[in-house]
């Protein structure tokens, strides 16, 4: 029963806790130093695939022998116990260690144990029995199943590694109800998402953005900007876990600040023999109404335990809809009266406009995955892995917009020159609707093969990745930019001070603001943002093993990786005059709505922000645009940076090569009697980089830059008690500037005349680190564990803004408003001077085991993360101090569950403090932060059969809002809501 429910539990955790023989009868390859007991167990059972218990006592004091070679997993065994008293005994479905002769000990009743490996005297005992098929209930305390072997699992993985890491495992991801990759990544103590339209897309580690991606060890490179992942499109269903490593050693590659996270996926010979699971469910999503539907399979096949196939595969169709509200950031004025004494008021700020938006999106995701892997000898593995992504969005927006202006009567500023009330007279409306799909497609393929000689190990790894995308959105693509027609007037009275996510507006007009035949076409916008990258690498890495004192092993190594990066953000803006030849269809001199081929206005997008407070429009005119349709009638070109005039200026394209070698030991010993692990080593880097582009049309440019670095690292563990663990790590690291940055570029954002310069001669961040952990493992799935972290950063990348003439466009009118753009804000990064970022982490986990039943199959996981940094970042408009971008000082994660038999329940809950999102100008109203914000999820289970189960999941489920400011919560730049997500439907596992 227990046996066939281990099974059951899924694909991922077969060989976690499925202890049904085969896992034993597979041939595995150990380097299992001698040590003391407490590790060596973990170590031996994290490289053997299976479970092992062993309690604090019998533990105590005993030290286990150096396993080394490929053998089958109770031979191995056999070789670790060897010489002491510990005997392993089947219980179940896992092996308990016990000492022979067996300790009492209430929760390991030896009455229904049966051996599964003679004691080390008798080394020619026959193989283990087939496992015992009832056990008796009061073994249950020791059989772990389910999500607690999961959190087991991720301590074995965090306690036998040689630096500190943080894990999550399969079966987690697999109960979690997260969407996607990044969503799981954010159950990681330390780890904060971000979310791009309800899903989690990018990420921070101690509120750090410099981190290292990696998939199977190698570069996760994609279709996003810099040649990012796109996270968001990645199902977390090939995943088998994510491990994310905050202190390096030597043979990691390069690249991290924060973290290297590391997401390994599935393979097939750490599955059971033959595996087919799937699961379909309903995707309901509450703001767009709408049932969509997602399902996933995997198969998995072993001929003999020499060569697995797996191949996996995940779709998803859903609809989903979000609601947002958007000033398009403030103005310092000196033209409006802030106190009603009739004098106008020098240096308030004010919105530049009240934007409503609504946004409906068709959206289609798919992973494939697939893997082989082929042991040709005992000590020689070959493994092939293939990745591919690809996530489509149609996204249609209305984009309601009131721009307001200096003409504000009856305003009233706050104690910080606010103006959070007022009248706006003779405002522009414009009932804008979009056209503005994303399409991201990425393949990721991999070899690496390993030959495990008795003294030298070598290893070589190889992969190749393309990610290619068009992301129009969201406002990046396609709209008619229209304005009513002339003699229609407008006043908008705003009021930001109930705090509500949308401030109240009344507005008054002498037309009717929701007819469409009132309007008509100032300008087109036409845009995109489109990039393909590419990039491979490869690596190749020796490990010697010695019996050189307390020095275990050396390892050297060299990877070489190359990596393209092009991008382009083409805009074009024609005017409605130099359309009219194809556009006025009645020869009246201008262009209406009705006139436009493609674009039909109607209320179908329903009510804006429904159950949000506030005293504004709810009924905003809203319709479609097919953008094709546009260009074709109208004769316009392509977005592309060859096709359109300042198209060129927007292209990044940058090639960068990076060569490194290291150097790294590793050592075991004793201090006082205490156990000691760990490794030293140095990494060289050289980097070179080249940016192309263009200054102008027809001006191309290259920029080259070169950085060598000298890169130490070590790690050191030490068992203070049997469980309890402490470990220190120090390192100097680079973290490389995103390539998004480095590019020869100029984009202009023309609504908002602000615009972003990219700079080929950034460095790399540098930075020293200081580690220590504190790591307690009181009970089986238990753990209570704190880690203090410290980053001298030699150099930060700042962004400095500053106002410019861009020649060829601020002279330019904008149709909008009849007058020349201007002056634009432009933002540059650069190399900054030096700063810290300290903070600590705690992390608790324990299953409840000690209550009554059926209070014990419940259990926790919270942890909690404080970051503070010293920058030297100042903010222009306060002259004070800002901290590290992205990073909130304060985050936790609680999740709370129940597992039992048949029924499994998890609760979760995700919240970070507000968070600095970007320096601004004290003229655009200053720096800009996103508000604190908690998100609920929940996920649930029951087993129907032991091979079939029903599954629940809910995501967003309080319908959380996020919000920006700039510089005080009151200035509101943002808010929006997206979709409560409810997922259900029926999962099987064979
Ligand atoms: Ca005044
Ligand atoms: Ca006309």
């Amino acid at each position: 029963m227990r046996v066939a429910r281990s099974w059951l539990l899924g694909t991922s955790v077969a060989a976690i806790c499925g202890i049904g023989g085969t896992a034993e009868a597979q041939t595995r390859r150990f380097d299992v130093p001698a040590q003391s007991a407490s590790t060596g167990v973990l170590v031996f059972a994290h490289q053997a695939g299976i479970q092992i218990l062993v309690s604090t006592p019998v533990a105590a004091g005993v030290r286990t022998n150096r396993v080394q070679g490929s053998m089958d997993v109770t031979a191995a065994l056999r070789m670790l116990l060897a010489g002491t008293d510990l005997v392993p005994v089947r219980t179940g479905g896992a092996i308990t260690l016990k000492r022979q002769p067996a300790i009492s000990h209430a929760a390991y009743t030896p009455a229904a144990d049966q051996p599964v490996a003679a004691p080390a005297e008798q080394p020619a005992a026959p193989p283990p029995a087939a496992p015992a098929e009832a056990a008796p209930d009061d073994a249950q305390d020791i059989v772990v199943t389910g999500i607690r072997a999961s959190l087991q699992q991720s301590i074995n993985v965090k306690r036998a590694a040689g630096n500190i890491v943080d894990v999550i495992t399969a079966q987690d991801i697999g109960k979690l109800p997260d969407q996607n990759v990044a969503e799981s990544m954010s159950r990681i103590t330390g780890v904060q998402i971000t979310r791009r339209e309800g899903d989690g897309s990018n990420f921070t580690v101690r509120g750090i953005s410099q981190n290292r991606l990696e998939i199977n060890g190698r570069t996760f490179l994609g279709p996003g900007a810099g040649g990012n992942a796109s996270l968001e499109s990645v199902s977390p269903e090939i995943i088998a876990s994510i491990v994310v490593a905050k202190s390096p050693t030597a043979d990691m590659p390069e690249g991290a600040l924060g973290a290297t996270v590391n997401l390994k996926t599935k393979r097939p010979l750490d599955l059971a023999d033959l595996v087919v699971s799937g699961r379909v469910q309903g995707a309901y999503t509450d703001q767009a109404k709408h049932l969509g539907y997602r399902g996933s399979a995997l198969v998995s096949k072993n001929f003999s335990d020499t060569l697995g196939v797996l191949a996996s595969a995940a779709y998803s169709n859903t609809h989903t809809r979000g609601y947002s509200f958007d000033t398009g950031g403030w103005t310092r004025t000196n033209n409006i009266d802030g106190n009603g004494d009739g004098v106008n008021d020098p240096g308030l700020f004010r919105p530049n406009r009240f934007m409503a938006r609504i946004f409906d999106r068709q959206e289609q995701r798919l992973t494939l995955n697939s893997s082989i892997q082929y042991r040709p000898a005992d000590q020689w593995e070959i493994i092939l892995d293939g990745t591919y992504t690809r996530l489509k969005r149609e996204r249609s927006s209305a984009n309601y917009q009131i721009l307001l202006n200096d003409n504000d009567m009856g305003a009233v500023a706050d104690e910080n020159g606010t103006v959070v009330s007022g009248t706006f007279n003779n405002v522009t409306v414009r009932p804008l609707v979009y056209d503005e799909p994303t399409e991201f497609r990425s393949t990721n393929l991999g070899f690496s093969t390993k030959y495990d000689g008795d003294i030298v190990k070598v290893s070589a790894d190889a992969s190749y990745s393309k990610g290619r995308g068009t992301d129009g959105g969201p406002g990046a693509s396609f709209a008619y930019v229209v304005v009513p027609r002339a003699g229609r007037t407008a006043n908008a009275t705003i009021d930001f001070t109930k705090g509500n996510p949308v401030p109240d507006l009344d507005l008054t007009s002498n037309f009717d603001l929701n007819d469409p035949s009132q309007y008509q076409l100032a300008s087109v916008f036409d845009g995109d943002n489109i990039t393909d990258n590419s990039g491979y690498d490869g690596r190749v890495d020796f490990t010697i093993l010695t019996d050189f004192g307390p020095l275990q092993s050396i390892q050297v190594g060299s990877r070489y990786e190359k990596i393209q990066f092009y991008s382009e953000s083409p805009q074009s803006l024609p005017t409605a005059a130099s359309l009219l030849g194809r556009g006025d269809l009645n020869g009246d001199g201008i262009i209406t709505v009705d006139e436009l081929p493609g674009l039909t206005y109607g209320n179908d997008q329903g009510s804006f922000y429904p159950g949000v407070d506030g005293d504004f429009p709810r009924d905003i005119l809203g319709g479609t645009v097919d953008k094709t349709v546009a260009r074709d009638t109208l004769g316009l070109p392509l977005p592309r940076a060859d096709n359109i005039p300042l198209g060129r200026v927007s292209i990044k394209d940058v090639e960068q090569d990076t060569l490194a070698f290291y150097a790294k030991g590793n050592f075991t010993g004793e201090i006082a009697g205490l156990a000691l692990t760990g490794n030293a080593g140095v990494r060289y880097v050289t980097l070179e980089r080249v940016s192309s582009g263009y200054l102008s049309d027809t001006q191309p440019t290259q920029a080259k830059a070169r950085f060598d670095y000298w890169l130490p690292s070590a790690n050191a563990s030490l068992d203070l008690r049997r469980n309890l663990t402490f470990r220190l790590a120090a390192a100097m690291v680079v973290a490389r500037p995103g390539l998004n940055d480095v590019g020869v570029s100029f984009i202009p954002l023309l609504v908002s005349r602000t615009g972003s310069r990219g700079n080929p001669t950034l460095r790399p961040f540098e930075a020293t680190q200081y580690d220590a952990t504190l790591e307690w493992y009181f009970a089986p799935s238990s753990a209570l564990t704190a880690a203090a972290f410290y980053k001298k950063v030699n150099s930060f990348t700042i962004n400095v803004t500053q106002s410019e003439t861009i020649v060829g466009l601020s002279e330019q009118i904008d149709p909008s408003t009849g007058q020349p753009y201007g002056q634009f804000q432009i933002t540059q990064p650069t190399n900054g001077s030096s700063g810290t970022i300290k903070g600590f982490e705690l992390a608790y986990q324990q299953s409840l085991r000690f209550l009554p039943a059926p209070f014990d199959n419940l259990g926790v996981q919270a942890n909690y993360t404080f970051v503070d940094s010293k920058t030297p970042l100042i903010d222009e408009a306060t002259q004070a101090a800002l901290p590290l971008p992205g990073l909130s000082k304060n985050s936790y994660n609680l999740i709370g569950f129940y597992e039992d038999k048949t029924f499994m329940l998890r609760v979760a809950y995700i919240w970070r403090s507000s968070s600095l999102t970007g320096q601004g100008s004290a003229a655009a109203g200053g720096s800009s932060y996103a508000a604190a914000r908690g998100q609920l999820d929940m996920s649930a289970q029951v087993n129907l059969t032991p091979n079939v189960r029903l599954t629940v999941e809910g995501i967003n489920l309080t319908r959380s809002v996020e919000r920006a400011y700039l510089q005080t919560p009151l200035r509101l730049s943002s808010s929006g809501r997206e979709d409560r997500r409810v997922f259900f439907g029926v999962a099987a596992t064979f």
